[in-house]
Formats: structure tokens, sequence, C-alpha cells
């Protein structure tokens, strides 16, 4: 019975590893077998997904920062001068700066689940804009959350770029929305960046790159579950999988099992049929006109929306 291998040999691990150590027994315990692509981020996982950002195939970092860069005069004018704007999983704070080197805002609030890492970006940040109040919170911004006092009278508006979005399957995407609105509060503003649906034969090598660096940052994650929870995943044995899910709307990625194999983890033994998968990501692809829907039906208002002349990727301003 997993459960109880998991409660009689986690109960030493550090909180985040047996959360961890439980998502992975669950998930790979399903008759399709799946890990949650948050778990990709450790610091090897991370420096891999900067440099999928400048792949020449992956397109979506780069057409953003392009719209941000080009439309932030329109976009500020929707951001009233007195605000505070608060940012959803604010990582490295490259975006937000094209926006405050446009445009002059009270405050900012960015929200990141690592509390260690958006302490040290607020303070560079707080060097380079030195008339910001900037005040970084550490919260799982999936979840309600709290703003700081200091923020609580000042008009809001949320900034959640880079197709974060698209990691939520559709319902998780609309309650997202929702409690984003009431943490906002009445009369907020958002700007949201999100990936546009587009020919396959420019989303499958966006996922599945020439220089294989997707691959590895997939197959980082079984790397990671041989480090943090002491299983043995040949690395040789799997394969890094992008396929487009048309009736869906996403990208998935999937981890391939090369051949018939047994994985050790917690005393449990995992099985794999030679071409049974993971499934470790969906990377969800929105029209214009399905964003919209999706908006409006977590109580949004669209008002505004911009995208690169080839229409890869659009910035939606919305209204609560
Ligand atoms: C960070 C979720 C926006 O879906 O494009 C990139 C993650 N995965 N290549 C995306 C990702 C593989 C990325 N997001």
């Amino acid at each position: 019975n997993v459960h109880v291998a998991v409660q009689t040999q986690t109960h030493r691990l550090d909180p985040n590893t047996a959360a961890f150590a439980r998502d992975v027994l669950d998930g790979l315990t399903r008759s399709q077998k799946e890990l949650s692509p948050k778990y990709f981020y450790d610091d090897a996982g991370s420096e891999l997904f900067v440099d999928i950002t400048r792949l020449p195939e992956y397109y979506p970092t780069r057409t953003e920062l392009g719209i941000l860069h080009d439309r932030a005069a329109e976009i500020a004018e929707l951001i009233p001068p007195d605000a505070a704007v608060v940012e959803f999983g604010a990582g490295a704070t490259t975006k937000i700066r094209l926006l405050l080197a446009a445009h002059q805002v009270a405050a900012y609030v960015p929200v990141d689940i690592s509390g260690d890492f958006i302490v040290t970006q607020a303070e560079a940040l707080q060097r380079d804009f030195p008339r910001l109040a900037v005040h970084p919170l550490a919260a799982d911004f999936t979840k309600p959350f709290a703003l700081p006092p200091a923020v609580r009278d000042m008009p809001k508006v949320g900034f959640f770029p880079g197709s974060t979005l698209g990691n939520f399957e559709p319902q998780e995407a609309r309650r997202f929305l929702e409690s984003a609105r009431d943490i906002l509060g009445r009369g907020a503003r958002m700007i949201i960046g999100v990936d546009l649906e587009k020919d396959e034969r420019v989303l499958v090598p966006a996922y599945d790159d020439a220089a294989g660096v997707t691959a590895r940052f997939n197959l980082n994650l079984l790397i990671r579950i041989n480090r943090e929870l002491g299983a043995n995943f040949d690395l040789s044995a799997f394969a890094h999988r992008a396929i487009y899910n048309r009736d869906q709307h996403r990208i998935e990625m999937h981890l391939v099992s090369l051949r018939d194999q047994t994985v050790h983890l917690f005393g449990e033994r995992i099985g794999f049929r030679a071409g049974e998968t993971i499934h470790t990501e969906n990377s969800y692809k929105y029209s214009l006109a399905r964003f919209r829907t999706l908006a409006q039906q977590a109580g949004w208002t669209p008002m505004r929306c911009w995208t690169d002349p080839d229409a890869m990727f659009s910035v939606h301003a919305i209204e609560a």
C-alpha cells in the first residue's frame, strides 16, 4: 500500500520533500502516470528554463518581451499612477522593469513562493527605482492571500506574464482568475500574458528543440526524483516527447519508457511497459476569443489586448 509506504518512509523528510514524495508516489501509481510541472524548477531545472527562453524555437518569452516593450506606453495608460502593481509568481522582475521604465507607479508587490529569491530581487529593484514602495510577499499565488496593509487603499493592478496561466487546467485557470479578483478587489485591472494557439509545426519544435534543451529539462525531473527521493530511474531508458493535443488546445510533454522496466521508490516497485509515458506538463494555448470568455466566466471584463505582428503571443488587459 503506497500510503503506508509514504507515511513510514517520509516522516524523517523535511515538509517540502515529504510533499514532493507524496505527489510523486501518487502520480506514478495512476493508470496514466503523471508528475506536476511545478517540480521542474530545482536549481538545475531553473537554469535549463532560462536556456529554453533563449532557444530559437522557443518564441514565447522574447515575443512577450517585445509586446511589453513596444506597447509599454499603451499598457501604462491603463495603470493609475497611484496604483499598486501585484505580480503573481514574480521571478526575476525582468518584465515589470519594462513597465516601470515607461510609467511611475506608487507600489509594487511581487508575490512568489520562494521567499529568499523574491526578497533579493525586490532589493535590487528598490535600488533601481528609489521612489517605488516595494513590498515582497512570500506566498503561493494559486491560493488566496492577503495584500500588505500599506497598499490596501491604493488602486490595484495585477500582473501575470509568461503564459504561466497555460500550466493550469481550464477549471483551475478560471478559479485562479476568480481568486485574483477577490484579492485585488473591485475596480482592479489585470495585465496577463497568454500564448496563442497556432500551427503545430511552430508549437511542437518550441517544446522539442533541435539542441535537446527541453529534453534535458524534462528528464531533469527524474534526476531530481533520484537525488531527493532516492529513486533509481535509469535516465537512458526514458525519452522526451512533446505532442500537440488539438482537441484540448494544449502542448503535452511526456517521458516515454523505452523498455519494460521497474523503478524502485520508497520500497515500492513502479512498473513501466515499453512505450508507456509519464505525463509531465500541459501548456494550454488560447485564441483571443477563448481567453476573453474565460476571463468573463471568472467575473472580469476584457478591456484591451495586444499581439505581436505575427500573432504568436497575446497580452490582455481586463477589469474587475
Ligand atoms: C513557464 C509554463 C510558460 O509552458 O511554455 C517551456 C514551461 N515547458 N518549455 C511553457 C515550458 C517547456 C512554460 N511556462
